[in-house]
């Protein structure tokens, strides 16, 4: 089995529960010989709200196979499927879903996130890919010095995995771990250095305040740093979500989302939603809670493994 095959299978596993959502019914809903008529198109507009799609983006699909139902081009619910492929997968900036890397130097990745969205995992997940897949040198920084546990649980992942990590102890001002990992990761060469940081202080303004200045220590040390600022996303919020990302963005500007914790929710469907309501790219999703559980995202692979079948359009 190719690495293709093998990724499509573990994301169409991690997606199940939204893929039940909305078409497993694919026996069902896009079922041959079922008839279009209102009551189909309000199941279908239902089970994409339940998917955690948008209204927007599912009264946009409903409209287009309304549309072409009374219009006499389509009778068929099967007939549907392919419309609904072809919608969710149009409109998607191809521009920079990739990771954006330093022209020399090290790369610098800031991750934030509030509390539980899975930064942690999710930087020791990038820390394994970039290792493994992309054969780079990684870093990671503890600068989530609040909690106890925080610094432990990184230096944990950092050994499995084999990457090099700057701590200081508990309550150890973030900025100048970030300091010190920046200083650290130019003498010693590395390719990738990625920050944890705190998701949870006495307030958000705190938060803000700390992320920001982790920001410029870090953009004073390493031109063009940081490369990237991604916001780990949880999706088992689903539409709660956005609202996070449209805070950090404005606080700290988000360039990227890691959509975590994708495996065991049924609102999977919110990427669609992230794409009309923010203008950041989705990079990476999480499946699951071992370092190997992360892909960088593309659209029509989502796609193909949410509904199966046939490609969708680019
Ligand atoms: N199923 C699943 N669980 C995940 C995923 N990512 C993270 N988790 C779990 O979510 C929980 C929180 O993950 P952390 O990585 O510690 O989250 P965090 O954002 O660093 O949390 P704080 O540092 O407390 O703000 C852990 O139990 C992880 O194992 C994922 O993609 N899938
Ligand atoms: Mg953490």
């Amino acid at each position: 089995m190719g690495f293709f095959s093998k990724t499509i299978d573990k994301l169409k596993g991690a997606l199940k529960k939204t893929a039940t959502v909305l078409s497993t019914d694919v026996r069902t809903l896009f079922v041959p010989g079922r008839q279009i008529d209102d009551q189909f198109l309000s199941e279908l507009e239902e089970r994409f709200l339940r998917a955690d799609m948008g209204i927007q983006n599912v009264d946009r699909i409903v409209n287009e196979l309304r549309d072409r139902w009374r219009l006499g081009k389509i009778k068929d619910a099967s007939e549907c499927l392919g419309i609904v492929k072809e919608q969710l997968g149009a409109n998607w900036p191809k521009q920079d879903r990739e990771l954006r890397l330093a022209p020399s130097g090290p790369t610098v990745i800031l991750v934030a996130g509030i509390n539980g969205t899975g930064k942690t995992t999710s930087i020791a997940k990038l820390a394994w890919l970039l290792k493994n897949e992309m054969k780079k040198s990684v870093m990671v920084c503890a600068s989530d010095t609040f909690r106890a546990a925080a610094v432990e649980q990184l230096s944990i992942w950092a050994q499995r995995i084999g990457v090099d990590i700057v701590k200081h102890k508990m309550g150890a001002d973030p900025a100048a771990v970030a300091y010190d990992a920046c200083e650290s990761a130019k003498a010693r060469g590395i390719d990738i250095l990625i920050i944890d940081t705190a998701g949870r202080l006495h307030t958000q303004e705190n938060l803000m305040r700390e992320l920001t200045k982790i920001r410029d220590v870090v953009a004073r040390r390493i031109p063009g740093a940081p490369h990237e600022v991604l916001l780990v996303l949880d999706a088992t919020t689903g539409q709660n979500a956005l609202a996070q990302a449209k805070n950090f963005s404005l606080a700290i500007g988000v360039t990227g989302i890691v959509l975590a914790k994708l495996d065991g929710t049924a609102k999977g469907g919110v990427i669609f939603a992230i794409r009309d309501q923010l203008s950041i790219p989705v990079k990476f999703v999480g499946l699951g809670e071992t370092p190997q559980d992360i892909e960088t995202f593309d659209p029509v692979r989502f796609i193909d493994a949410l509904f199966g079948g046939e490609k969708a359009a680019a």
